[in-house]
């Protein structure tokens, strides 16, 4: 019992001795020796190393800390496993595992793969994202038509764009009022079910309050940028009863950590422990992309059989129609596929482009289906 922390440093001499200086440092809090510590005070509460490795330029090693160091949240496990010790640029944090008597505290995902794709409807696919893109000056009424000709092409969830705030042309209340309003006529055309995800945005100690405001008002998911807010924020939303819908985490900020902490670890261990539905992460097909091994390692990260339900990938940024089979190929079908630009920039639309992905998936998973968007955005975005 206790957490496991796993780092890495880039040497590898005298492993052992920094590890183990390592564990007793993040015990006692400091470098030097106290004369009033006892060995007897420290039985109980000291950090172990349990594993040493190397290879022939960088070392691994895991410490154990005793449950009794820490309280039960992010900031307290974060701070004793990687606090200080984060300052240090030669240590690197790559794992973190808690242990199954902390899930009370971190029970997860509401929904999860599952429960999205039960809201949805959607059980034989991918599901296709789009993302509001250049809302930021337009009113309301542009937001809506922007929604309605995205649902219109068939897509299964709509987003803000993270960077779209609570502002006096779109506040956010009234986007959750109209996006309900456009959601319940596409599925009183269609028969089809959507989501669309509100960013949480404002004071931190009014998040709660917020998010009620915004279910309240229509809101059918929300979208959060849980790394400039925190993980514990996240955290107590998605544990939180009267949150009841999907959480979406957008990796805004977490570029700051990753020097230090594996991608993997920030966007899948700590996300789908955070307890939201939905993490999303650069694709390792992009410009912003995401190491490859890294990003199929939060895609196995999100699926791993747990006390927590899976929650769904979403590998983003650049993404177009053309990268449809690459996405199904190294994720399967148990993923979001993602796009703002590969949607709006689509030459005859945002309903086309909605279009282009829903065909690329057919083409892909083998169905046959017309292909006429999927034509055009191929000509726009693999040709050149
Ligand atoms: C990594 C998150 C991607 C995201 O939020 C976003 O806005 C992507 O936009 P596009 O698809 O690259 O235009």
């Amino acid at each position: 019992m206790g957490i496991l922390a796993t780092y890495e440093i880039n040497r590898t001499d005298r492993v052992a001795d920094i590890a183990a200086k390592i564990a007793l440092e993040l015990t006692v809090g400091t470098w030097t020796d106290l004369p009033h510590l006892e060995r007897q005070q420290l039985q109980s509460y000291r950090a172990e190393v349990v594993s040493t490795s190397h290879t022939d330029t960088t070392s691994r090693f895991t410490i154990r800390y005793p449950l009794d160091n820490v309280s039960s949240d992010f900031s307290s496990i974060l701070t004793t496993t990687f606090g200080k010790l984060s300052l240090d640029d030669s240590v690197r944090l790559l794992d973190l595992e808690l242990p199954e008597s902390l899930s009370r505290d971190f029970p997860g995902a509401k929904f999860g793969v599952d429960g999205i794709r039960e809201q949805l409807g959607v059980n034989d696919r991918p599901l296709v994202m789009s993302i509001f893109k250049g809302v930021i000056g337009r009113d309301l009424r542009f937001l809506e038509q922007q929604l309605r000709d995205q649902l219109s092409g068939g897509i299964d969830i709509v987003k803000d764009d993270e960077i779209l705030y609570d502002n006096p042309l779109t506040p956010s209340l009234e986007r959750a009022r109209v996006g309900r309003i456009v959601l319940d006529d596409h599925y009183k055309a269609t028969g089809k079910r959507a989501l669309y995800a509100i960013t949480l945005s404002g004071p931190v100690f009014g998040l709660r309050d917020q998010a009620l405001r915004l279910i309240e008002a229509g809101a059918t998911a929300l979208l959060f940028n849980v790394y400039t807010y925190g993980l514990d924020a996240l955290r107590e939303l998605a544990k939180d009863p009267d949150v009841r819908v999907p959480i979406l985490a957008h990796p805004a900020f977490a570029g700051a950590l990753t020097g230090s902490i594996n991608h993997s670890l920030l966007l899948g261990t700590f996300i789908r422990l955070a307890g939201a539905d939905l993490t999303l992460f650069p694709s390792p097909y992009g410009s912003l992309a995401t190491p490859r091994d890294e990003a199929l390692l939060i895609r196995d990260l999100s699926a791993k059989p747990s006390v927590r339900k899976p929650i769904l990938p979403v590998p983003s940024a650049g993404i177009h129609p053309g990268l449809v089979e690459d996405i199904i190929r190294d994720f399967g079908t148990d993923v979001v596929i993602n796009a703002g630009g590969g949607i709006h920039g689509h030459p005859d639309g945002a309903a086309a482009g909605a279009r282009a992905f829903r065909q690329a998936i057919d083409q892909v998973l083998g169905r046959a289906g017309q292909t006429d968007a999927l034509d055009v955005a191929l000509e726009a975005w693999t040709t050149r």
